[in-house]
């Protein structure tokens, strides 16, 4: 038997780190000081509690982690490639703290900022920038989120004001939210409205019990009457492009930040299978340990080589849709097996909280659900590659 020091970083095999300029070094280090020191040691508490740890929230703001990618308003005016190493590193906590992030930066202060009016970026970005305000984003329906244009939720003008009906499921931040981006079909196509905590006829209610995302905060929303000013509407869209443009930014994100859960699994169980001695020698020293953690290796690598070119793409201004697709179908999957591959090399000992795989395990099966199930965007790929619409 042999052993080797391996020169290379097993959790960066093929040093994407030089691939990074100064400034992402800098982000991505910066944030991963944060979760080491401040949110990794609340995060299975806040699981096990089912809360989200809303204390994170002052100096999630402090880092600029809020709308990272927007210029003015506040906000850092980051690359889309800090963008994602902001959501790998937090998503190596908790996709719960990710999720979080991806809400108020992709799908609340993405849309105010692409679509609102001078009136609503002036009055919401800084306050989102800063954590002051908290946003959350409502597209799905309980009869059928794969199908977001077959939605309920309508608006009707009434004078200069709109009178909003229906009802939102499976919404992150939604109890907690001062403002809700509420999608609603009208006369003149889906439109965005803004939607304050305290209008007559919002109510807002946490869904209790889930096994997933613990630690993030997911709400029913309803619609009675509510009474809008057309000021609360956004000026800039009238179609469901409106709501998928914004799903585009948080997929992408999400492409990098299940790579940072992927790691914290391999980085747990390689620590694991080296000191756990079986038959008289450590577990990690047999050919199906290390072919599965070999494994573990070639997806990861492979989700961030992905990450790190789309990245590239985006920050091009050529991204497409598909493209992001692709990638957000390949990492969740490969983070997720990963998971859930790790919670079994740490055989009974898996089960418990004590270690990450089961957190990110039982986290991921929202992440490989939400922003587009997997099926939808293999349907999407497949779409690009023949020109046919399989979804109907
Ligand atoms: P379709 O005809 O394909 O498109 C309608 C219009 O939208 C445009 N479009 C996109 N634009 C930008 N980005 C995209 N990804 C886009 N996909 C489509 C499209 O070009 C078209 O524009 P136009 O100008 O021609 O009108 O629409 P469809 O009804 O056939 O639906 C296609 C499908 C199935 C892909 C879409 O409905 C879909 O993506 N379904 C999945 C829904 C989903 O992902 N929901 C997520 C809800 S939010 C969430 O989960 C947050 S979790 C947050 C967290 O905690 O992190
Ligand atoms: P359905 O659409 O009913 O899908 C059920 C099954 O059918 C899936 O396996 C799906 O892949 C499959 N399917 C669908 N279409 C087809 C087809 N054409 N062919 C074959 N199979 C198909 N939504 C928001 O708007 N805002 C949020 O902030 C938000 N946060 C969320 C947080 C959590 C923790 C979770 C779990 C969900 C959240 N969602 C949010 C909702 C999420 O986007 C939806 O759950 C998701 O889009 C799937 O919709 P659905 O749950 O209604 O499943």
């Amino acid at each position: 038997m042999s052993t080797r020091n391996s020169k290379l970083d097993p959790l960066d095999l093929f040093d994407i780190r030089s691939e990074l300029s100064e400034e992402e070094c800098m982000v991505k280090d910066s944030v991963a000081r944060f979760v080491d020191e401040q949110a990794i040691p609340l995060m299975r508490e806040a699981f096990e509690q089912h809360r989200f740890p809303n204390e994170l929230i002052p100096q999630v703001a402090e880092l600029g982690l809020l709308g990272s990618s927007i210029e003015g308003y506040d906000c850092a005016g980051m690359n889309s490639v800090c963008y994602g190493l902001i959501c790998q590193e937090l998503e190596r906590g908790d996709s719960g703290l990710r999720s979080f992030v991806s809400v108020q930066s992709s799908l609340v202060m993405f849309p105010i900022y692409a679509y609102g009016s001078d009136e609503q970026k002036n009055r919401w970005l800084p306050a989102m920038a800063r954590g002051e305000a908290i946003g959350c984003f409502g597209l799905t329906e309980s009869h059928g989120g794969s199908d977001p244009g077959n939605m309920k939720t309508q608006a009707k003008r009434d004078g200069r004001d709109w009178i909003l009906n229906g009802s939102k499921m499976w919404i992150t931040n939604g109890t907690v939210a001062d403002a809700a981006i509420i999608w609603a079909m009208t006369e003149e196509g889906v439109k965005g409205f803004i939607v304050e905590k305290d209008m007559p006829g919002f109510t807002a209610q946490e869904i209790e019990n889930k096994f997933s995302l613990r630690a993030s905060n997911t709400a029913a929303l309803f619609f009675d009457n509510v009474r809008i000013p057309n000021e609360n509407v956004l000026p800039g869209i009238s179609s469901l492009k409106g709501p998928l443009s914004c799903l585009t930014q948080a997929r992408y994100g999400i492409t990098w930040g299940v790579i940072g859960a992927a790691q914290a699994c391999l980085d747990e169980v390689l620590r694991y299978t080296a000191n756990r001695v079986l038959f008289g020698r450590p577990v990690s020293h047999t050919q199906t340990i290390q072919i599965r953690l070999a494994d573990m290796s070639r997806r990861i690598t492979t989700a961030q080589l992905l990450s790190l070119r789309l990245g590239r793409i985006k920050d091009k201004g050529e991204l497409n849709p598909t493209q992001v697709s692709l990638a957000k179908w390949n990492n969740c999957r490969a983070a997720i097996d990963i998971a859930r591959d790790a919670r079994d090399m740490l055989g009974g000992s898996g089960i418990s909280a004590e270690y990450v795989p089961i957190r990110h395990m039982l986290n991921l099966e929202s992440v490989i659900t939400y922003e587009g199930t997997e099926t939808i965007h293999q349907l999407a790929v497949g779409r690009e590659l023949t020109g046919v619409n399989a979804y109907g």
